[in-house]
């Protein structure tokens, strides 16, 4: 049975090839991506094993996500074909409005992965499991995706596993902010592990300065919160140790991906044994390599290769 389990929302990425305003852009190319899919082939690249729960439609992209995450060994026998609608796409648009940024394109609504219910989500896939994974979007999709995460939550409580959340929360899911916090405070409090930004945070609790964030989560009994910070690199909490990591400076091609490179290298390391500030010191440098090409997951490094890369930066 895969260490991590992680549920959510896989879709077709279309990255633009040329920057600038997406009616400018002639050229597209195409990736897998979906955060908590990301997540799961991280931390499958990285030597521990992940399984995806989640719906794709019963058309060539399905297909495509499908054969993808079979070729990175992430466990896909509870990934369900739903005929009844299509896999969802977005665009990322590069370099517009601001240089160094990207922006997400959704045509995702009514979409097979929005369809995930609490009967895609089985007891077995918990029994012997470290790890739950999912973030903001999956509980965003539809009600009984929503419904979908509090049933894994329940499941991971029974079964002794561990639940990680990333906040993720995309404004063009949610009817409102303050919905988007009604809804997710309540999950958020029963992560063991969760990572957060200065933005999500602002919403959820009204904090967005990094140390009180982390001292906010804590208190609400989270034992383990990482901040990430984009290019001034992450902070995390966890017992009675803090660390704070440094992104590497590189050039940035699309940072679309880097949060759940960084995420999923925190879990692998997590579950690997490694201490809090081993974690996340590689958990940002793959989060700083991601950034450097298009596409969310192609950057993301085999074992061998992060150790490589982490002995060029820190000898
Ligand atoms: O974190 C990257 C993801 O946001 C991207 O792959 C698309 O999953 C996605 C989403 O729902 O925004």
């Amino acid at each position: 049975m895969a260490e991590l389990i992680s549920i959510g929302e896989a879709l077709i990425q279309f990255n633009a090839l040329t920057k600038g305003p997406l009616r400018h852009v002639s050229l597209f190319e195409k990736h897998v991506a979906g955060a908590e899919a990301n997540v799961a082939v991280c931390v499958s690249r990285l030597g521990r094993s992940a399984a995806f729960i989640g719906r794709v439609g019963d058309d060539e992209f399905g297909r495509n996500i499908e054969a993808w995450l079979r070729a990175e060994r992430v466990d896909t026998r509870w990934l369900r074909t739903d005929p009844a609608a299509p896999t969802g796409i977005y665009f990322v648009q590069r370099g517009y409005p601001i240089p160094s940024k990207s922006a997400m394109v959704y045509y995702r609504r009514g979409s097979a992965g929005s369809r995930l219910s609490p009967e895609d989500v089985v007891e077995e896939a918990f029994q012997g499991a470290r790890i739950l994974h999912f973030t903001g979007i999956t509980p965003a999709l539809s009600q009984s995706a929503r419904e979908a995460c509090f049933k894994a939550l329940g499941l991971a409580q029974d079964n002794g596993v561990q639940v990680s959340i990333d906040t993720n929360i995309r404004p063009a899911l949610w009817p409102s902010l303050e919905e988007a916090a009604e809804v997710l405070m309540p999950m958020v409090e029963k992560a063991d592990i969760l990572f957060t930004d200065p933005t999500d945070s602002e919403i959820l609790v009204g904090e967005n300065e990094p140390e009180k964030i982390l001292e906010v989560f804590r208190g609400l009994g989270v034992d383990t919160v990482v901040v990430k910070l984009g290019e001034r690199g992450a902070v995390a909490s966890s017992g009675g140790e803090k660390a704070r990591a440094e992104a590497v400076q590189v050039s940035v091609e699309d940072p679309i991906g880097a949060g759940d490179g960084l995420a999923g290298t925190f879990l692998a390391c997590q579950l690997a044994g490694r201490n809090l500030f081993d974690s996340l010191r590689r958990a940002t440098l793959v989060g700083s390599l991601i950034t450097t090409v298009r596409g969310d997951q192609e950057m993301i490094p085999l074992l061998k290769d992060l150790e490589t890369v982490y002995r060029y930066y820190y000898p």
